[in-house]
């Protein structure tokens, strides 16, 4: 195979391998990571004939970057165990090696290549052994990326890795779940059909005739992108099958055995377009025993109107995490209610409850609440990146910034400068964009005239109490009991400015009332910026999804008490668990053309539909 120039460097081809075994493609790479001209440390590295470990054992290559638990708890829920890569050594002596990269080319080639690693990678993967690349662990495969570059990748794959274009009107980062188109055959994506995987990146690689030989599946957002390769032994895929529910099991699961697949034909089916996702919230407080308990509030209130007082106590947050992964949630947030003022490090329960979650829970689990600098009673002081980091290490995909973001972006309007040492710049330089949620708690200001205000405000479908017309929607911190000089509009574009890869939109006037989210301040805001907008506040029937997913630019919607009070039992899953024939997909900003009795019927109580049958991907 030709191996494909790119733009900042020339690419001149060196044999490596003489192995007549070897596939043609693979003898030949570009010479920069693999090759002889970029020598990394100039070792002679081959693969050992006795791989080391048992059948049971999987080779993980963790170089410290973010959180790779998820896929430490998919693979030892699978039955295996974990060698963790040390030095390259290890990696040629590997059975089966997964690579889940995570954090930014850059960072993620320089740490190879000083360890070594870079080409211990490429030896293993030209000699054909069991190779999966996951997210970055793909893209590294290519010549480039444009990810704060141009940067070198491994160079395995033709291709340069460039950004999603929002230009068009798809929100990027590219955040979802998505049924895939079979390219060819993938081996571990035989079953796949039409269900939905999960993927999360701002990044991709675009299928080319350089590089169609190695493609297995492609996805469409905006573009067609590669979601998959395979060569032999070696896989790579763009989304998260640790995350991505039962499928995403049952693809890692058939990586693990490489028993099975490699005789079915691929199935004909177009990429789904993007799915809307509905995501099972559960608010944590410690409460007056100092037992961590789900709680929920009306309108932010979340003590029960009785003598006593007492914190609302709607059950144990690890069990009903997991009961809303079984029933279908497409994600699973956290938010510490009190992280404001309690110290969220101190708080080792709500870190154990993240531990345990991720333990069972295979779609993506975000956590909110407290992230900021802290100096705890010993004078030991705390970035906001520490905290944060303790809450990835913890099993967090994405941690959500609430009251730390207001202050950040008052700063930034006020005065023009991104000092990139805000708690959202900090987190999102190192852990991406893509992990870094803003939650905003609105209260709705009604006013008679635009003139009377200095905030973006919109005419309201419901006038005021006092026949207003208009209304902004003023921006809080601590849980809403301190209003800021800030609306959510004004808000929601500078965060996304200084690095919030999705807005959590929620809104105080609604919270917990079940008569619907607030469509004017969600049309608002999704109109407004070009990064996911989650809608929250007010589910209070099944119609009520359908109603934000048709009525605005929501890419997902968040409930609590609907599910907390049973009301909907099966969470109404429109992309991943629940997918129902891929009925609720949406492009972009298209609207659902879904009738609104089908999808307030798909979303119906306790449907059992609503899960895909159990066989193959029972365990
Ligand atoms: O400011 O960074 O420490 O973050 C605190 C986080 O805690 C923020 O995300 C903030 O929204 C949240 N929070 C603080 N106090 C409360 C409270 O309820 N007293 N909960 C609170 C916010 C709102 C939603 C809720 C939806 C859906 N809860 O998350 O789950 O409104 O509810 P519904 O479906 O029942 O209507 P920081």
């Amino acid at each position: 195979m030709e191996v494909m120039p790119f733009s900042s460097f020339s690419v001149t081809k060196v044999p490596i391998f003489r192995s007549s075994a070897l596939s043609p493609s693979l003898n030949y790479l570009p010479q920069d990571v693999c090759g002889q001209k970029f020598k990394l440390k100039s070792r002679k590295f081959s693969v050992c004939a006795a791989a080391s470990g048992g059948d049971s054992v999987v080779t993980l290559l963790d170089y410290g970057a973010g959180n790779v638990r998820s896929v430490r708890n998919a693979i030892r829920y699978l039955g295996f165990d974990i060698k963790d890569v040390q030095c390259p050594e290890d990696i040629l002596n590997a059975n089966r090696l997964i690579f889940p990269g995570v954090g930014a080319f850059a960072a993620a080639m320089n740490v190879l290549n000083q360890k070594g690693m870079a080409e211990a990678l490429c030896t293993y993967i030209q000699s054909d052994r069991p190779f999966l690349g996951i997210c970055l662990g793909l893209q590294l495969l290519f010549e480039s990326s444009e990810e704060n570059g141009p940067v070198k990748g491994l160079g395995l794959v033709p291709g340069v890795v460039g950004r999603f274009d929002s230009s068009n009107g798809f929100r990027v980062p590219h955040i979802g779940w998505n049924a895939l188109k079979i390219e060819s055959n993938s081996g571990i994506l035989d079953d796949i059909g039409g269900r939905h995987v999960y993927f999360v990146h701002s990044y991709r690689a675009m299928p080319s005739n350089d590089n169609k030989d190695w493609i297995s599946s492609t996805c469409n957002y905006g573009d067609n992108f590669i979601a998959s390769i395979r060569r032999g032994n070696v896989h790579a895929v763009q989304f998260h099958p640790e995350k991505s529910g039962v499928v995403g099991l049952s693809i890692l699961r058939r990586f693990l055995q490489a028993k099975h697949y490699g005789v079915q034909r691929p199935i004909e089916r177009e990429a789904s377009k993007l799915a809307k996702r509905v995501i099972a919230c559960l608010d944590v407080r410690a409460n007056d025993r100092g037992d961590l308990v789900v709680t929920k509030g009306d309108q932010y209130d979340v003590r029960e109107h009785t003598k006593q007082n007492e914190v609302r106590n709607l059950g144990k947050p690890v069990e009903l995490a997991g009961q809303y992964y079984k029933d279908g949630a497409d994600e699973v947030s956290f938010l510490n209610i009190t992280g404001f003022r309690d110290f969220p490090l101190g708080d080792l329960p709500m870190l154990q409850v993240l531990r345990y979650t991720s333990e069972n829970v295979f779609v993506p689990l975000t956590v909110g609440g407290g992230i900021r600098d802290f100096t705890d009673g010993n004078g030991r002081h705390y970035t906001s990146l520490e905290v944060a980091s303790e809450y990835f290490r913890s099993g967090a995909d994405k941690v959500s910034i609430g009251s730390d973001a207001v202050y950040a972006a008052e700063e930034y309007l006020r005065t023009g400068v991104k000092t990139g040492k805000s708690s959202l710049e900090q987190i999102s330089r190192v852990y991406g964009n893509q992990a870094v949620v803003v939650s905003i708690d609105p209260r709705k200001v009604y006013v008679k005239n635009l003139d009377d205000i200095e905030f973006k405000a919109v005419r309201v479908k419901v006038p005021g109490p006092n026949g207003e017309e208009y209304a902004w929607y003023q921006c809080t911190v601590n849980g809403g009991r301190e209003g800021r000089p800030i609306g959510a509009y004004e808000l929601a574009k500078a965060v996304e400015e200084l690095g919030a890869g999705e807005i959590l939109l929620n809104c105080i006037d609604c919270d917990g009332q079940g008569k619907g989210f607030d469509i004017d301040l969600i049309k608002l805001i999704s109109d407004a910026v070009s990064i996911p907008v989650i809608a929250s506040s007010g589910a209070g029937a099944v119609e009520h999804f359908s109603e934000v997913f048709r009525e605005t630019n929501a890419s997902a919607a968040l409930a609590a008490g609907i599910f907390h009070r049973k009301e909907v039992r099966r969470v109404i899953s429109t992309g991943t668990q629940g997918s129902i024939n891929g009925s609720h997909e949406v492009q972009g900003c298209t609207h659902l053309s879904l009738p609104d009795a089908a999808l307030a019927g798909a979303l119906f109580i306790g449907l059992p539909l609503l899960r895909e049958p159990c066989s193959p991907y029972e365990y």
